[in-house]
């Protein structure tokens, strides 16, 4: 039987986990907001209403136009704080340890500042998590954790067997800030100690896809498979969507889900 948030938000190893998951209990919710959009306005103004339907909101800063650190970043916390989610930030890193950690500190973004997860590739092997890990203690005391990419939802993606084992082994080198995966499947982990988070994106409870080789499931299949939080873009705000209605429709339907697993 599955563990509770409740029960997690007091065991997990992780101090950003523990935060997540009182979080996810309080509001009840597992849905991560996934928004893609292109101005800081259009973040914010999103954000402020998705804001009480989610546990986390899950930004690529980097396709931010009009990106200042004082005009996106700042606000983005406040909301934050005001609206109670953390902030995945979905870079995706993948190379040597140096270079990640230069990446994750510095440039414009400044991510290890102010993102309180962020996520990498496996593919360059455990000197990223090392290189990372490193950033984020030298950059703050603020908690943070990071996601390892185990699997994809996208058409054709050649993350899967040997490379997902390998990718789960990498995460296993830091138990602290190695909170969980992003992929479509329960990890395991449970036997050796590990609570790993699965957080799970190609979501979509209308739409099977689009044209550039995305795939959805259903909120209940992507439960069934082992998912702790469900991550949604387009399909809260997508093209003829309100925002205020399927943000509260994909929260119910995830905890709904949730508790269906409990069962
Ligand atoms: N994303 C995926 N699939 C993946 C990985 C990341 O969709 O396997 I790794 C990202 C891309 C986008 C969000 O930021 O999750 C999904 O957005 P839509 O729900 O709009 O498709």
């Amino acid at each position: 039987m599955a563990r509770s948030y409740a029960e997690r938000a007091n065991t997990h190893q992780s101090p950003v986990a523990r935060r997540l998951f009182a979080l996810m209990e309080q509001k009840q919710s597992n849905l991560c907001a996934s928004v893609d959009v292109r101005t800081t306005k259009e973040l914010l103004e999103l954000l402020d209403k998705l804001g009480p339907f989610i546990c986390l909101a899950k930004t690529h800063i980097d396709i931010i136009d009009d990106f200042t650190y004082d005009g996106t970043i700042l606000p983005l916390l406040e909301l934050s704080k005001k609206h109670k989610f953390l902030i995945f930030e979905d870079r995706k890193f993948a190379d040597i340890g140096n270079t990640v950690k230069h990446q994750y500190q510095g440039g414009v973004y400044k991510i290890a500042q102010w993102a309180d997860i962020t996520n990498a590739h496996g593919v360059i092997g455990s000197g990223i998590v090392k290189g990372l890990k490193e950033a984020a203690t030298e950059t703050t005391d603020q908690p943070r954790g990071l996601l390892m990419l185990a699997e994809l939802s996208s058409k054709g993606s050649i993350a899967h067997g040997k490379y997902t084992e390998e990718t789960v082994e990498i995460a296993k080198s830091d138990k602290e800030f190695v909170i969980g995966f992003i992929a479509q499947n329960s990890m395991g982990g449970q036997d050796e100690g590990f609570d790993w988070i699965i957080m799970t994106p190609g979501v979509g409870l209308d739409d099977t896809g689009d044209a550039l080789g995305q795939q959805y499931r259903t909120v209940s299949q992507v439960f069934s498979t082992g998912t702790d939080i469900i991550i949604v873009g387009r399909g809260l705000f997508g093209k003829g969507r309100d925002p205020l209605k399927e943000g509260e429709r994909y929260r119910k339907a995830g905890w709904e889900a949730y508790q269906n697993i409990l069962r």
